[in-house]
């Protein structure tokens, strides 16, 4: 159930990063997520010492079904601090471009962007290096809220930050995404009944609500 198709990586920050774990995750075309520290030059980071990185998300995407583009969509409607206020580094408003292509889209779309706000914004953009991913608890936290599926899945650790399964539950028990697009999901990831009759409820509740 894990699609094996050829993917590209996409890494932003914005914001705590259990809210954008979720926000991709439910999206068509989102294959697997995990979050992490990046950006920054502190070797090693964690949670509690995580120094001059910021909170990422990284994305695997079929860019046939969901494009850099659209995924920046997404990157400047969603920011927890918004984009023109400076915070600090851990929130900071990130992109970390994988190619040249991705580079030149951020770059103009950033002009586009700024230009319809009509204001200058606040967003970095550098080449991706090296992404540490987040502490267990970290990855697909909204799911994790829920640990019964966890384990009824038995979602390993491991699988919490290379599972499509767990990307898809993650986005949709938090509202994310489209209610046909999620119910189909149901079906063809294999979900059985009780978990998925769980999550289309949550999915309900959540339904454009905050992450
Ligand atoms: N305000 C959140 C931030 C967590 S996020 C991983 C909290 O409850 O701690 O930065």
């Amino acid at each position: 159930l894990e699609p094996e198709v050829p993917f590209k990586k996409a890494t932003f920050g914005m914001g705590c990063f259990w809210a954008n774990d979720a926000l991709f995750g439910g999206q068509q075309g989102v294959l697997r997520t995990r979050v992490g520290y990046s950006g920054g030059t502190t070797p090693n980071p964690v949670y509690k010492k995580m120094g001059d990185h910021t909170e990422v998300i990284e994305i695997d995407y079929d860019p046939t079904t969901i494009t850099y583009k659209q995924l920046l969509k997404l990157f400047w409607d969603n920011h927890e601090y918004g984009l023109t206020t400076i915070i600090k580094r851990q929130y900071m408003s990130l992109i970390l471009y994988h190619d040249e292509e991705q580079k030149r889209i951020a770059e103009l779309d950033i002009k586009i962007e700024a230009g319809k706000r009509n204001e200058k914004l606040i967003t970095e953009i550098a080449k991706a290096g090296p992404f540490y991913p987040a502490e267990d608890y970290h990855q697909k936290y909204r799911l994790q809220k829920h640990q019964w599926i966890v384990e009824e899945l038995n979602i390993t650790p491991d699988q919490l930050q290379t599972s499509h399964v767990a990307a898809k539950l993650n986005g949709y028990v938090s509202g994310v995404g489209k209610h046909e697009d999620m119910k189909k999901d149901m079906e063809l990831l294999g979900i059985p009944e009780k978990i998925a009759s769980f999550v289309k409820i949550q999915f309900l509740e959540n339904e454009g609500g905050a992450l």
